[in-house]
């Protein structure tokens, strides 16, 4: 390229407005709003709880990435027997699974060492592996700041993040780990519930907003829900 040609193209490129990003990001963006038989509501709503397990529809590249084809969860952990929750979503590399309550012999996510009591029945995003994400289509009410509680699983700890529109808005957030050497049974280190309140701050525009959840590192987090609140000046 040559010298002019070079500073035309920085030039242009300065000249571009500030909102190209996320404009640009949300008019190519080919993933839809979760739904179901079960699931109607559309874009989840912030304010409120927005459920990563209805993450968006578009499959592997588009509204999320997974390091394997295979549901871990629907389907294999919890075998495909024609109920809703066992078979949820589970022709997709996302693993989901569901909080248990009441099972014998052994507690599973109603156990003694839940910092939190999970609602029951709730689908969560789990066997999660550093690289992997998934997109979240959300309808805001009114543009704002809003903070995020998170509820979620950690058996080593590890990093998240969070993008707005395509744009990076968190930065690593720290999950702290709800490991308990007193559980005695090993495989439950996956079900020690914990909220972590106001994990981080975002301002979102009105209307449509996709949120890309990332998981940066350690993994073997459940992810459940963000529950999305303005915050007010
Ligand atoms: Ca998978
Ligand atoms: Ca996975």
């Amino acid at each position: 390229m040559s010298q002019r040609k070079f500073s035309a193209c920085f030039i242009a490129t300065l000249m571009l407005p500030a909102f190209a990003l996320p404009q640009s990001f949300l008019s190519q963006y080919k993933g839809l709003p979760y739904q179901d038989t079960r699931y109607q509501g559309g874009a989840q709503k912030i304010p409120g709880r927005v459920l990563c397990a209805y993450y968006d529809l578009g499959g592997e590249g588009v509204a999320y990435h997974d390091t394997d084809p295979q549901n871990h969860g629907s389907g294999e952990l919890n075998p495909a027997d024609g109920s809703y929750l066992n078979e949820f979503r589970i022709h997709e590399g996302v693993d989901i699974s569901y909080t248990k309550f009441n099972r014998k012999p052994n507690l599973i996510d109603d156990n003694p060492f839940d910092r939190v009591v999970p609602p029951a029945d709730l689908p969560y995003v789990g066997w999660t592996e550093p690289g992997e994400w998934f997109n979240i289509t959300v309808d805001v009410t009114q543009a704002g700041t809003y903070a995020a509680d998170f509820l979620y699983t950690s058996n080593r700890g590890g990093t998240i993040s969070v993008d707005v529109n395509g744009k990076e808005a968190t930065g690593p957030l720290e999950i702290t780990s709800t490991n308990d050497p007193r559980d005695p049974l090993a495989w439950r280190q996956w079900h020690h519930w914990n909220l972590a309140p106001q994990l981080f701050k975002v301002h979102l525009n009105k209307g449509k907003n996709v949120l890309t959840v990332h998981i940066l590192t350690l993994g073997n987090m459940n992810l459940a829900y963000f529950d999305f609140k303005p915050v007010h000046r």
